[in-house]
C-alpha cells in the first residue's frame, strides 16, 4: 500500500557500518551506479520530493542516510559506485562500506538495485548480484530512466536483462521504472510490501 511509504522519514546519515542502528526489524537497501536515480526512486515510491537529495553531481550520496517508516522497517540509501572521478580511496572505501553492510546486515530483506535504463549491467552491478545471490540475498533490479528509450529500444534492454539474470541461482526479478514520470512506483511498492511483510 502507498500509504506506507508516504510515512518516510528521515532518520541519519552514518559514514560507517558501525554507526548504523541495531540490527533489528526490516530493512531494504536501494544500491546502484552513482546518477542511476537512486534518490530520485526513493523520493518518487513515497511521494516525497525532499526526501533524499537528487543531484546533478554523481556521487554526491557518500554516506549511507537510512529512512523509516515505522519502528521496525527502515530503507537505506546507500552511496553510488562507479563513477569515474571519485578518488581511489574513496573507490576502496564505498566498497568496504557496501560490501560488509550486505555481507552482515541481518536485518536486510532484499536490495533494490537502480540501473540508468541507457547503461545497464555494468561491472560493478554484476558484481553486486554475485555477491547477493551468493548471500541468498533477493535483489530487484529498476530499470529506471525508461522515459529517455523508444518501445523498441526498451524491449532490447528487457531481453537482456532476462538473460542476465537467468545467470543467477537465485531469483532475481527487474521491473522499467521512470522516477520522472512515475512509472512502475505501484509495482516497486507491490515487491516492497512482500519483503516488508505489509
Ligand atoms: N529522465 C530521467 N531522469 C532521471 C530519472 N531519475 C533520475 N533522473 C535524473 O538523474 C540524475 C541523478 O538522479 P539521482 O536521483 O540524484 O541519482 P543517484 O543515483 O541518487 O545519484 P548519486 O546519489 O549521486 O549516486 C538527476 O539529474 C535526476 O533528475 C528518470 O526516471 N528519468
Ligand atoms: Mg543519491
Amino acid at each position: 500500500m502507498a500509504a506506507h511509504y508516504q510515512k518516510a522519514y528521515f532518520l541519519l546519515s552514518v559514514a560507517n557500518v558501525e554507526q548504523l542502528p541495531p540490527d533489528e526489524g526490516m530493512e531494504v537497501a536501494i544500491v546502484g551506479r552513482s546518477n542511476a536515480g537512486k534518490s530520485s526512486v526513493l523520493n518518487r515510491i513515497t511521494q516525497n520530493k525532499g526526501l533524499a537529495r537528487v543531484s546533478k553531481t554523481p556521487g554526491r550520496t557518500q554516506m549511507v542516510n537510512l529512512f523509516g517508516l515505522d519502528d521496525e522497517r527502515r530503507i537505506a540509501d546507500l552511496p553510488g559506485y562507479g563513477f569515474a572521478k571519485v578518488p581511489l580511496a574513496a573507490k576502496k572505501k564505498w566498497e568496504k562500506t557496501v560490501d560488509k553492510y550486505i555481507s552482515e546486515r541481518e536485518c536486510l530483506k532484499g536490495l533494490v538495485l537502480v540501473m540508468d535504463i541507457r547503461h545497464p549491467f555494468r561491472d560493478l552491478d554484476k558484481q553486486l548480484l554475485s555477491f547477493c545471490d551468493a548471500r541468498g540475498l533477493p535483489v530487484h533490479v529498476i530499470l529506471n530512466k525508461a522515459d529517455k528509450l523508444s518501445n523498441n529500444e526498451i524491449a532490447v534492454i528487457v531481453k537482456q536483462a532476462k538473460k542476465e539474470l537467468a545467470e543467477y541461482h537465485h531469483p532475481m526479478s527487474y521491473q522499467l521504472f521512470s522516477a520522472l514520470k512515475g512509472k512502475g512506483v505501484k509495482e516497486l511498492q507491490g515487491l516492497l510490501d512482500e519483503w516488508y511483510k505489509y
